[in-house]
């Protein structure tokens, strides 16, 4: 049995209803778009269980069910140039991922948990899932995803987190991440 994921953020769930919920996908792309959670859902689901990693000290697994983001990217292609990702949550949370890390294949968007939809302490409808990057990568409540030629710092890493938001070596040799 895993132990419950705690709900650990700034702002707190959005009173939005989930049905209305669009993720948002512009900037450097052929071909922005928006997503209905439903429209989410209908792509090749993904689940994987991967060890989550706070700053603050707790880490442990978390099984989640979403899509590979790198399905996102094979849809709106990006423009040559576009080598950073921000991503935006309801509020004023955000965070960026290189393309690379993007692309990598444990790199999910995640709208269920544990066999049940994603609660929205959690992130519910939709979070980024970063699993080997320090989860403040991860955003929650994400709404839009924007394209751009450098590196937008995040809501933490303005506040003096590091951008590369790496795992510490033993956290990493814990749950075998490459
Ligand atoms: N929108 C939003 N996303 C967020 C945060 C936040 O404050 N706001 N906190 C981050 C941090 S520091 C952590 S540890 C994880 C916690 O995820 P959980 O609440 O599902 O455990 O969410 C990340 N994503
Ligand atoms: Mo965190």
């Amino acid at each position: 049995m895993l132990r419950k994921l705690p709900a650990l953020d700034v702002e707190g769930p959005p009173l939005s209803d989930p049905r209305q919920w669009q993720l948002k996908v512009d900037g450097m792309v052929e071909r922005p778009r928006a997503y209905s959670i439903q429209e989410l859902r209908e792509l090749e689901p993904a689940e994987a269980t991967m060890p989550f990693v706070c700053v603050e000290g707790w880490d442990m697994w978390v099984k989640w069910k979403g899509v590979k983001l790198r399905r996102i990217l094979d849809d709106v292609k990006p423009l040559p140039g576009a080598c950073w990702l921000t991503f935006y949550a309801y509020s004023e949370y955000t965070d960026s991922l290189f393309i690379d890390d993007a692309r990598d294949e444990r790199t999910m968007l995640v709208y269920g948990y544990e066999d049940g939809d994603l609660p929205a302490e959690n992130g519910g409808p939709l979070r980024l899932v970063v699993p080997f990057k320090l989860a403040y990568k991860s955003v929650k409540w994400l709404q839009r995803i924007s394209f751009t030629d450098a590196e937008e710092l995040g809501y933490w890493e303005t506040r003096g987190y590091p951008p590369e938001a790496g795992i510490p070596e033993e956290t990493k040799m814990k749950y075998s991440i490459r």
